[in-house]
């Protein structure tokens, strides 16, 4: 056994954990982050792509922005295509000059990793049998085994970063946690192509088929999504079958438009919102993923996780540099604020934009919930002060003052 000691141990190389281990290394505070696969296979995988004022904020302060200001987008608005009618939100113009940056969440992990392994801090990849222990006393400790070797890592603090599936929250006693669930009966089919985009901005599309998404990359990659049953396997959708389905959904101008070409990366992704409370036991703090998970209409995912990272190193800066040792235990309170605003947020846009064919559902119900988000969506739609509300929340609420 191998016994080795850090301040803040990080569970998972993920956004969440490369980006408090900047910012803490920033801060002078020794961390060392545990990953179960390899760099490479977390770099395969293909997420969200629209970063919050926040998060870009934070990689500047992480001095981990100068790809993103090289080669990322700022955007000045969105649409949403209402059955075929397209409505731009112009959400600088209602949110007083504020937008948002459009740069794959693959690019801003491959950033950090890259920043990381610069500074020469210490990231053990393809770890198994990760491990917490005593997390709620003050020597908690992370046991784990990497190439045959087994190690004990004893720190003052443990951030579980580790995402939904992760080891971190099913530490903490289930008698200690308070969940909250709901999963939609459809998931999302995305597909990356190395093919020009539809559109400049994302184009949202509420049809009688289904949701379906015009994302992008840049100028050259596209990322498409489309509602699909839950039950759908990816080797049911053929490219072919695909790119038929995602022009019958999108507006018949940008359809027009559409280039069509080899998927780079194809999957489905479950909807979900997903809440544990609180988000801290003792000295374990769950970031991102590991503490909540929403469904991506409101392109929120990876900016929770943000600024669940920004609040938690701001406040163990304060343990560490300021000495004030009780700072930290205010963390899930505060990050739990804006957490549930943004799972509201994108419940709304959820219910708003799919379909809910949920055979679960009394036929008659369901058509009284359509007609509902139907009347929801045409007054935020046609209302200036409707798309002021939509546009606010999009570009996100502003971080707490710490
Ligand atoms: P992550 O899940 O990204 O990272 C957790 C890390 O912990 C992983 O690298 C994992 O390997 C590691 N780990 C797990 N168990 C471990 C253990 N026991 N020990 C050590 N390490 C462990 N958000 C959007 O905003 N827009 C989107 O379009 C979007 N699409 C998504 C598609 C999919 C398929 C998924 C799953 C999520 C999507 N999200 C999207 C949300 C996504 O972007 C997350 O919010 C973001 O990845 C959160 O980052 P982390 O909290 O770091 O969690
Ligand atoms: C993406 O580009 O992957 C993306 C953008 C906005 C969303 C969801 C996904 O709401």
């Amino acid at each position: 056994m191998q016994f080795i000691k850090t301040q803040v141990a990080i569970i998972g190389a993920g956004p969440s954990g490369l980006l408090l281990g900047q910012l803490l290394a920033k801060q002078g505070i020794d961390n060392i982050v545990i990953e179960r696969v390899s760099g490479e296979y977390v770099l395969g995988r293909i997420r969200a792509g629209i970063l919050e004022q926040g998060l870009v904020d934070l990689l500047h302060e992480a001095e981990v922005s100068q790809r993103m200001d090289e080669e990322g987008e700022p955007h000045d608005g969105f649409e949403i295509a209402y059955y075929d009618k397209r409505y731009r939100i112009d959400i600088k113009a209602l949110t007083g000059g504020r937008t948002v940056m459009c740069y794959g969440q693959t690019e801003v992990t491959r950033d950090l990793m890259e920043a990381r392994e610069k500074k020469g801090l210490l990231t053990y990849y393809s770890s198994n049998d990760v491990a917490l222990h005593n997390v709620d006393s003050n020597a908690p400790s992370v046991t784990f085994s990497q190439d045959g070797k087994e190690f004990t890592l004893k720190c003052d603090f443990i951030a579980g970063c580790d995402g939904f599936h992760g080891v971190s929250r099913k530490t903490i006693p289930e008698n200690k946690r308070n969940e909250f669930e709901r999963v939609f009966p459809f998931g999302w089919l995305g597909v990356l192509s190395d093919t020009p985009p539809v559109a400049e901005e994302l184009i949202y599309c509420k049809t009688e088929r289904g949701f379906a998404l015009a994302s992008r990359r840049s100028a050259v990659r596209s990322r498409y999504y489309l509602q699909v049953p839950s039950t759908d396997k990816v080797e049911d959708w053929s490219d072919a079958r695909f790119w038929d389905e995602l022009k019958k959904r999108l507006p018949t101008d940008a359809a027009e438009k559409l280039v069509t070409g080899a998927s780079i990366e194809k999957s489905i992704a479950p909807l979900r919102s997903f809440v544990c409370e609180p988000m801290q036991f003792g000295n374990l703090f769950l970031v991102g993923d590991a503490a909540h998970i929403v469904p991506p209409t409101g392109a929120k995912g990876l900016n929770l996780a943000a600024s669940d990272v920004s609040t938690l190193y701001r406040l163990l800066s304060k343990v560490y540099n300021d000495g004030d040792k009780e700072a930290v235990y205010r963390y899930s309170e505060i990050a739990l604020r804006r957490v549930w605003h943004a799972e509201r947020f994108s419940w709304w846009m959820s219910n708003m934009l799919h379909d809910f064919n949920d055979d679960n559902v009394d036929i008659t119900e369901r058509k009284m919930f359509d007609r509902f988000m139907q009347s929801e969506l045409s007054f935020f739609l046609n209302d200036e002060a409707g798309q002021k509300v939509m546009a606010t929340q999009y570009v996100g609420m502003p971080y707490e003052k710490i």
